[in-house]
């Protein structure tokens, strides 16, 4: 469109959320959408792209989707992006500096909530996770506790070694999707150790990260059993010496210690534990272990080791630090600044019952007229355990309302490693100026989760599965 004027990327930020003008980029094209965020009552989901490019938000989305707002956004259309700005913009990524152990990590989506930069950590965009029972990768939490490595596919390899492996095995990742071994998929939930651990630390201060409620996502893991390529490396399954499996990654610290953790034998031999190379259908992006990674379903997601290049049986768990000195929960009566000695507690393994709201945000303001306020959020549990119910209270806990499950078609309540997303529609209560509401889950086993953090506060902050509560304004 020539006809129209030119602008810097510059110029578009400076219209951002909360701008009196509020534009967005696609392609070559600046689009002024004021006025269709006005009219489009769940036009929030661009309103997350304003300032910038919109591509990566409906990379999200179905094409057909995208196709009939592109119609509608021609119309809004008011210049055109610098070309020599595009240029350089596309340039700047692949500025790299020779010191910074942080220059080679990919790119990572706008809408990602960064909680830190180096390593990289950032959690889901809440309402845009609610919207795909998959998680999208682009937008799947990232935790990361190195530099991303520069993994060339065609020279991983991951090496079977330890106690009771009777024939070593060095496998390329063509070994591994030769056919040789069965390709199998499954579906399931990593959820990192310390999410919710900012609503722990409102309740009395811990140490840590400050996640909110969404350092968790459920993904399509695609690859091979652990237990096919053990079975081939000669391990004997009712070796009763052996109690663990090691993993290490081919991320390192400045020393070059490698990440790495285990899980206990039996999870390893378990059919649902799988060396993947697709995540939902797509090779594994770099920040989730491109080419190769560990999933061991239903345990802490510190366990499921990315850019996996080691595989270890052993009478022993990982002597790795996160397996030894993090991801322990202190009895409450161990203070800030109290001497660590985890030697004595216990590692983390299954996830406790959990579940959170994620929409709408915390302070979302509604109208008294509309009567009603649309809930959504996740519910999921370790081990397997299956989510049989879901409540909701908008009296602090008094009265329940139980919300409609979506799960996976494919799973049972005993093999249950997908979560569950939940909805419910609750009244506004009479003659309140803001209200809270709360959510809680019950598994399987009629684990359900305790009204307060309180119950469970621990230095580090880790495991916050207390009863998730947010607060809602009332606009009369
Ligand atoms: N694996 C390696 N090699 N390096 C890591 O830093 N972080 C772990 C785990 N696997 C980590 C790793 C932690 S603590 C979590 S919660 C999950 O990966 C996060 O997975 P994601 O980044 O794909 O969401
Ligand atoms: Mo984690």
């Amino acid at each position: 469109r020539p006809d129209l004027p030119t602008f810097k990327l510059d110029d578009v930020k400076k219209h951002g959320k909360g701008a009196d003008r509020m534009w967005v980029v696609y392609k070559q094209g600046v689009y002024d959408i004021t006025e269709f965020l006005q009219n489009h009552p769940g036009g929030d989901k661009i309103l997350m792209a304003a300032g910038g490019s919109v591509e990566p938000f409906w990379a999200l989305y179905a094409q057909h989707k995208t196709e009939e707002v592109m119609e509608i956004l021609e119309e809004l259309r008011i210049g055109n992006v610098d070309p020599d700005d595009l240029a350089k913009a596309a340039l700047k990524k692949t500025d790299n500096n020779e010191n910074n152990p942080y220059a080679n990590d990919p790119e990572r989506h706008p809408a990602l909530l960064v909680n830190q930069e180096t390593p990289f950590n950032a959690e889901s965009p809440p309402s845009l996770m609610m919207d795909h029972y998959l998680t999208p990768n682009d937008i799947f939490f990232v935790r990361n506790h190195m530099p991303v490595p520069d993994v060339d596919a065609s020279k991983h390899r991951v090496k079977i070694e330890g106690l009771g492996v009777t024939k070593p095995l060095v496998l390329t990742v063509d070994d591994i999707k030769s056919g040789e071994f069965e390709e199998v998929s499954v579906t399931t939930v990593i959820q990192c150790g310390g999410n919710r651990r900012a609503d722990m630390n409102r309740f009395k201060k811990v140490q840590g990260l400050m996640w909110e409620g969404t350092a968790i996502g459920n993904a399509k893991w695609t690859g091979i059993r652990l237990r096919d390529v053990l079975l081939k490396a000669g391990v004997d399954p009712s070796d009763t010496r052996i109690k663990h499996v090691h993993f290490e990654g081919a991320d390192h610290d400045a020393s070059g210690a490698c990440y790495g953790g285990s899980v206990p034998f039996e999870k390893a031999m378990s059919p649902e534990t799988v060396i993947a190379y697709q995540m939902n259908g797509q090779p594994i992006p770099r920040d989730h272990g491109y080419p190769l990674r560990l999933i061991a379903p239903g345990i802490l997601g510190a366990r499921q080791v990315k850019w996996l290049v080691t595989v270890r049986p052993s009478d022993v768990e990982s002597p790795a630090h996160w397996q030894q000195k993090d991801y322990k929960v202190f009895p409450s009566s161990v203070q800030i600044g109290d001497p660590l000695d985890f030697s004595t507690v216990h590692s983390i393994n299954e996830y406790p019952v959990q579940s959170a709201i994620c929409v709408p945000a915390p302070n979302t303001k509604v109208e008294r007229s509309d009567g009603e306020v649309d809930l959504a959020g996740y519910a999921w549990s370790g081990g397997g355990r299956g989510i049989v119910r879901v409540e909701v209270s908008t009296d602090g806990g008094q009265t329940w309302q139980c919300a409609e499950l979506e799960q996976d078609p494919d799973q049972d309540v005993h093999h249950m490693w997908g979560w569950t997303l939940w909805r419910a529609t609750v009244p506004i209560p009479e003659g309140k100026e803001s209200f809270q509401v709360v959510c809680k889950a019950t598994d399987r086993a009629y684990n359900t989760q305790p009204e307060t953090p309180g119950a469970l506060w621990n230095v580090r902050g880790l495991l916050n599965t207390a009863w998730h509560r947010i607060n809602i304004q009332v606009i009369e």
